[in-house]
């Protein structure tokens, strides 16, 4: 063979090789959400606040969830009007008011008037907000006191418990929030203090994100002391639940012999309100509910929730919302990246940004 005829099928050979590849890329459809996906956490260019597929007008599935006491509203007026101005305004997501007492007309007049966006108000029904039949409340009256003398923060609290069961099990299922697929939490009193130009919503869909938050921080162990062993027997008890690309490591540094207290702080979060329906979740809440932990401890529902994503995720079914400022006191996210700043019209200040203190876990979150 001359050098040239080897040239010219070297070209054909190329040439051939291009068309099985973009083949490839084009109609293994599957594929691409994925590759996108991989894309996006391996280049910081694919960043939410740039992705213009990202501006929707408020067309998901979604909804914003807030638990609260009708005394609680002064303080959810505050957070309504800064987060309406910082980013709802633009997009009109519903807000699904929540209560296991009935809202009055005060409480529905202020912060319908508040919002251009719809406004759901839904009582607790009581089986969601209750004693299960199998606890024994004179061993959880008895808890609380020694929690009570422990100083224990919220130790002595039933509705605390209460609430954390609630948004442990129950909140996903509230008949107010059946057609929703994604739900933002809210709580009186948070601060958004950056502009937020796109819709996380949009984002979440998008790449097929389970979960995001944007503050972690280390639990008190003394109110889960037994939480792990109990996660450890569910863990025996159901090893197929258990994925097997999980971010456990996030949770223990020991190898699973123990909880190293590592939490989601979720007052904030953005989730896939199916994640929290799903087979694996639901068997998981039932048999900690079933431990009695929330009473005869005081578990709370940054742990379970934490924990389970830990189990049943994978790290990149996670988002850092590192672009969202958001205060919950007393602690602060605050983005360092100036653009932010820029592009947000922050009003934070980077020096109290908290993610690199030593009691937040979000250090630990981009070691793994
Ligand atoms: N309706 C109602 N909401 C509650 C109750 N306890 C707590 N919440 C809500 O549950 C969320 C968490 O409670 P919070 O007091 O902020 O707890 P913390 O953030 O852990 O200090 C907030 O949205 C509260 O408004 C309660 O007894 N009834
Ligand atoms: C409930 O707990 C109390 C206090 O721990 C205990 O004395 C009592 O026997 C328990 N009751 C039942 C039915 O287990
Ligand atoms: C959990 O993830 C680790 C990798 O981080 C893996 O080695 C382990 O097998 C997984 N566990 C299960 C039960 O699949
Ligand atoms: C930001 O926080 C630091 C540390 O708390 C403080 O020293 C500084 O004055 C603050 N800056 C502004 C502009 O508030
Ligand atoms: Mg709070």
């Amino acid at each position: 063979m001359s050098n040239y005829t080897r040239y010219r099928l070297l070209l054909i050979i190329v040439c051939f090789a291009s068309l099985l590849f973009l083949y490839y890329v084009y109609f293994t459809g599957e594929k691409v959400p994925l590759d996108v996906r991989e894309r996006f956490f391996q280049n910081e260019y694919l960043d939410p606040q740039l992705d213009p597929s990202l501006r929707p007008i408020g067309n998901v599935r979604a909804a914003l969830v807030v638990l609260t006491r009708n005394e609680d509203l002064t303080e959810i007026l505050r957070t309504m009007k800064q987060f309406e101005s910082r980013w709802n305004r633009r997009y009109n997501y519903p807000y699904i008011f929540l209560n296991d007492a009935e809202f009055n007309q005060r409480f529905k007049d202020r912060t319908s008037a508040a919002t251009r966006a719809k406004t759901f108000y839904g009582t607790i029904p009581q089986e969601m907000w209750s004693y299960p039949s199998w606890i024994n409340q004179t061993k959880a009256a008895e808890a609380r006191d020694q929690m009570v003398k422990d100083k224990i923060i919220y130790g002595g609290s039933e509705s605390y418990r209460h609430m954390c069961r609630f948004y442990s099990g129950f909140f996903f299922h509230h008949q107010l929030l059946k057609k929703y697929d994604y739900y933002w939490r809210i709580e009186p009193g948070v601060k958004y203090n950056c502009d937020i130009n796109y819709d996380p919503f949009a984002f979440m869909q998008k790449y097929k994100i389970k979960y995001g938050f944007t503050l972690s921080l280390a639990e008190y162990r003394s109110t889960i002391p037994t939480l792990w062993d109990t996660v450890r027997d569910f863990m025996d008890e159901y090893p197929n639940l258990i994925n097997p690309n999980n971010f456990t490591r996030w949770i223990s540094d020991d190898d699973l012999d123990s909880y190293n207290l590592c939490h989601f702080w979720s007052n904030f979060e953005i989730g896939d309100l199916n994640f929290w329906r799903s087979e694996a979740y639901t068997k998981f809440f039932n048999y900690l509910d079933k431990a009695g932990g929330f009473f005869y401890e005081r578990w709370g529902d940054a742990p379970v929730h934490s924990i389970a994503a830990a189990l049943f995720l994978e790290k990149s079914d996670v988002h850092f919302f590192n672009d969202i400022a958001y205060r919950h006191e007393p602690f602060e996210h605050c983005p360092p990246e100036p653009r932010y700043h820029i592009s947000g019209n922050c009003q934070c200040n980077v020096s109290e940004n908290f993610d690199m203190h030593w009691y937040s876990c979000t250090k630990k979150w981009f070691e793994i």
